[in-house]
C-alpha cells in the first residue's frame, strides 16, 4: 500500500492541488512507525525463527552441507535407481572411503536408509547440544605423575577414569621407558631399539628429516587453533571437519591419529596436549552415532595401542580396550563375519547399503587381525583373538571363484557378493594383512604365511600386467573381465610385496621383488606425469594412456599416503637412492599444491597447475603421509622393521619375540571401570 492512501500528499491551494513539502510531526510518527514494522517484518525471522537464528553464515554452512550431503547420497535421492544392467552389476562411483553401487529398488536396506535419515535428523539436535571442548592441558610425562596432574587440573572425567592401580603401574614404572636421554634407544630383544631420534648421517637427508617435521607441526598448529577435538581439520575454512567414517561426533581422530607419530618426531609438548585430550575427553560412551568399524580400529585402535607399545602408558591400552569392545556387537552374525558399520550407543549394526546386497567388505574385515590379536595378548582378553581367528577361518574355507578373493562376503550366509576383486579400494589392505600377520607373530602364524602365498600368487597370475611401454601395474577382475585401472590406494601393494619378499625366502621372491619396483615405479610416474607432481586417486592403462587419469572424479589427491609408503619399504629394503628422491619430490608438491595458512589441504585436480583446495586435512596425513616421510629421512634403525610392523594406518605394531616393547599381559584380563555394558 502507498503512503498516500494514509496521508493527504496533496494540499489545496487557490483552487489548485500543490505536493506538500513538509508533514505535521503527528504525520512524521506514523511514517516512522510504519517503516519500523516493515524493518521488523523483514529482520525479526533471523532472530526468531530456529533455523536462522545462528546468523546467515550458519544458515549459508547448513545449506552447504545439506548440499553436500545430497551430493554424497547421489542421484537415487531424486530419481528411482536405474535398473542394474544384468544381475546385480551396476557402476560403481567412489568418493573418499565411499563406494555406491546401483540400488536394488526391493532392497531392505532402502528402508535403512530411511532410518538413518531420521537417525541424522536427530543427531544433528545432538549435535548441537554437545560439550564444548576445551583447549589442550599441557602435561609433562616425564616429569609430572599422572594423578598429580589430575588432581591439579581438577577435572578428572569419572566416566573415563582408568582404574587407579593401573594408573599407578603407569606412573611407576613403564611410562618413562621411551623418555631415555639416550633419544628413546632401549635394549629389546636382540638389538639396541630407537623409537626417537635415530637421525641419518647423511647431512642432506637429516634436512630434509627437519622440513617433513616442521610441516607435521604447521598441520598440528592450525589443527590446534582451528578444530581442536573435533575429527578432522578444514584448513581453509578454518574449521572442524567431520567424515561419516567417525560417527559425525567429535572424537578428536586428528589426535589418535597424530599421536604416535608426534612421539617419534620426540614433538613431546605436542604428544602430551594430544595424551591430555585423550585421557579427558576421549570417551566412546558420548557416541550415539554410527560409525565405521574398520576405520574405528585401524584409526583409533591401532593408534592407541601404537603409543602404548612405544611408551608404556596404561591409559592408551585402556582406551583402546575401551573402544575394541564397543566394535564386538558387530561381530555378532551368523558366520562371524562382522558388519561394516556399528551404532555404539546400542550395538546396532549393519552393512553398507550398496554393497553387494549387504554384503560385508573384505579390505574391512581382513583388516582387523593385527590389532585384535595385540589387543588380546596386552589385555589378557581372548575374545579379539578368536573373533578375528573366526573370520580368518570362514574365509579360507569358503571356495574363490579362480583362486581370487572377491571383495565382498554376505556375514548372514557366509558366500562370497559380486565377483569383484580389487588390490585397491574394497580388498587392498586384506592381502597387506596377512603376510603382517606373519611378520607380527616373529613368523609363527603360518595359516597366514600360506593365504597370504595363494592369494598373491593368484593375483600375480592374474592381475599384475605391464603396459605398452613397460609399466607394471595391477588390474581389477570384474566378472573375469580385467579394467586396467589402478588406485592410488592400491600403490602399498609397492610395499607389500617388497616386504614379502624379504620375509618369505621363496622361489617367488626374486619375482615379488621385481613386481616391487615396477608397482613403486608405476606409482611414481603416476605422480611424474602431473603438473603438481602429485599422484591421482586412480590411474588407467588403455591403448592411448598410461599411468593417467581418465575421468574428473579419478583426479584428485586427498593427501594419501599409499605411493611414499611404498617409496619408504622399497627404500628400507633396497637402499636405492632414488626412493629418497621420489619422496622429497612429493614433499615439495605438497608444499606447494597443499600447503595453506592453516595446514594442508588436499587438490581436486591434480593436472591442473592452479588446482582447487578440497579444504580436508585428513587425519592419516599425520598418521600415513608424514610419518613414512620422516622415516625415510631418518636412519633404519629408527621404527627398524625387524623390531616393528606398521598396520594399514601407518600405526607401528611390536614384532613379539623381537620387540621388548610387546609388553604382553602378565596377569588376569584387564577390566576397565568405565565400560557400559550394552
Ligand atoms: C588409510 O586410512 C588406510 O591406509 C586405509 O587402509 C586405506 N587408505 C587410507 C589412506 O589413503
Amino acid at each position: 500500500m502507498a503512503f498516500g492512501g494514509v496521508i493527504p500528499l496533496y494540499n489545496k491551494r487557490n483552487g489548485s492541488w500543490l505536493l506538500r513539502r513538509v508533514f505535521r510531526s503527528r504525520e512524521k510518527v506514523l511514517i516512522f512507525l510504519v517503516c519500523l514494522t516493515f524493518l521488523f517484518i523483514c529482520i525479526g525471522p533471523i532472530f526468531f525463527l530456529p533455523d536462522l537464528r545462528g546468523g546467515l553464515s550458519t544458515k549459508v554452512d547448513h545449506v552447504y552441507k545439506v548440499y553436500k550431503q545430497m551430493q554424497k547420497a547421489g542421484p537415487e535421492l531424486i530419481l528411482p535407481p536405474p535398473p542394474p544392467d544384468s544381475g546385480e552389476l551396476g557402476p560403481i562411483r567412489k568418493h573418499e572411503g565411499v563406494y555406491h553401487n546401483v540400488v536394488n529398488p526391493n532392497d531392505i536396506h532402502l528402508t535403512d536408509d530411511k532410518q538413518r535419515l531420521m537417525e541424522k535428523i536427530n543427531n544433528d539436535e545432538e549435535l548441537r547440544n554437545m560439550r564444548v571442548i576445551e583447549k589442550p592441558v599441557v602435561l609433562t610425562v616425564s616429569a609430572t605423575p599422572v594423578n598429580k596432574v589430575n588432581a591439579a587440573a581438577g577435572q578428572i572425567d569419572e566416566s573415563v577414569k582408568v582404574l587407579k592401580e593401573e594408573e599407578e603401574a603407569v606412573e611407576s614404572n613403564d611410562i618413562r621407558a621411551g623418555f631415555q636421554s639416550d633419544g628413546g634407544a632401549l635394549k629389546g630383544g636382540s638389538s639396541s631399539m630407537v623409537v626417537q631420534g635415530g637421525e641419518d648421517a647423511d647431512p642432506i637427508a637429516r634436512q630434509r628429516r627437519d622440513k617433513v617435521k616442521e610441516m607435521v607441526l604447521h598441520a598440528w598448529r592450525g589443527y590446534k587453533t582451528y578444530a581442536w577435538g573435533k575429527n578432522e581439520l578444514k584448513p581453509i575454512s578454518k574449521r572442524g571437519h567431520t567424515a561419516g567414517i567417525f560417527g559425525r561426533q567429535d572424537m578428536g581422530a586428528t589426535i589418535v591419529d597424530a599421536l604416535d607419530t608426534l612421539y617419534i618426531m620426540g614433538l613431546m609438548e605436542e604428544f602430551n596436549e594430544g595424551r591430555a585430550w585423550i585421557q579427558y575427553h576421549l570417551d566412546f560412551n558420548q557416541l550415539r552415532s554410527e560409525m565405521s568399524v574398520f576405520e574405528t580400529n585401524i584409526r583409533f585402535v591401532g593408534g592407541l595401542l601404537s603409543v602404548f607399545a612405544l611408551t608404556g602408558d596404561a591409559l592408551f591400552r585402556d582406551r583402546a580396550l575401551h573402544i575394541a569392545r564397543k566394535l564386538l556387537p558387530a561381530f555378532d552374525t551368523p558366520t562371524g563375519i562382522p558388519y561394516g558399520l556399528i551404532n555404539v550407543a546400542n550395538g546396532i549394526a549393519k552393512n553398507y547399503a550398496w554393497a553387494s546386497g549387504g554384503s560385508s567388505i573384505l579390505s574391512e574385515f581382513g583388516t582387523l587381525h593385527l590389532e585384535f590379536v595385540y589387543l588380546s595378548d596386552i589385555s589378557g582378553d581372548p575374545v579379539f583373538r578368536e573373533k578375528v581367528l573366526r573370520i580368518r577361518d570362514v574365509i579360507r574355507k569358503t571356495d574363490r571363484p579362480g583362486g581370487l578373493y572377491p571383495n565382498y562376503m554376505n556375514p548372514k550366509t557366509g558366500k562370497w557378493g559380486q565377483r569383484h576383486t580389487s588390490v585397491g579400494a574394497l580388498g587392498d589392505s586384506f592381502y597387506e594383512y596377512l603376510i603382517k600377520s606373519y611378520i607380527q607373530s616373529n613368523c609363527k602364524d603360518v595359516v597366514a604365511k600360506e593365504m597370504y602365498e595363494e592369494a598373491v600368487d593368484t593375483i600375480t597370475k592374474r592381475l599384475v600386467l605391464k603396459s605398452h611401454s613397460g609399466l607394471t601395474y595391477l588390474a581389477e577382475s570384474k566378472f573375469d573381465r580385467l579394467e586396467h585401472k589402478m588406485d592410488h590406494l592400491a600403490c602399498f601393494a609397492g610395499g607389500m610385496y617388497a616386504l614379502g619378499s624379504k620375509t618369505i625366502d621363496s622361489e617367488n621372491s626374486k619375482t615379488h621383488m621385481e613386481i616391487a619396483e615396477g608397482l613403486s615405479n608405476t606409482c611414481h610416474e603416476s605422480y611424474a606425469r602431473t603438473p603438481t607432481g602429485l599422484g591421482p586417486e586412480s590411474f588407467r592403462f588403455t591403448e592411448g594412456m598410461e599411468a593417467r587419469a581418465l575421468k574428473s572424479s579419478e583426479k584428485y589427491y586427498i593427501l594419501r599416503p599409499e605411493a611414499i609408503e611404498s617409496w619408504f619399504y622399497m627404500w628400507r629394503l633396497t637402499k636405492d637412492q632414488k626412493y629418497r628422491e621420489w619422496a622429497w619430490s612429493a614433499v615439495l608438491a605438497l608444499e606447494k599444491y597443499c600447503r595453506v595458512e592453516a595446514g594442508f589441504s588436499g587438490i581436486q585436480n591434480v593436472y591442473m597447475e592452479t588446482p582447487q583446495k578440497d579444504d580436508v586435512q585428513q587425519s592419516f596425513i599425520f598418521a600415513e603421509t608424514f610419518k613414512y616421510l620422516y622415516l625415510i629421512f631418518s636412519d633404519d634403525a629408527l621404527m627398524s622393521l625387524d623390531e616393528w610392523v606398521f598396520n594399514t594406518e601407518a600405526h607401528p605394531l611390536p614384532i613379539e619375540g623381537k620387540n621388548a616393547f610387546y609388553r604382553k599381559s602378565q596377569g588376569s584380563t584387564i577390566q576397565l571401570q568405565f565400560d557400559k555394558v550394552l
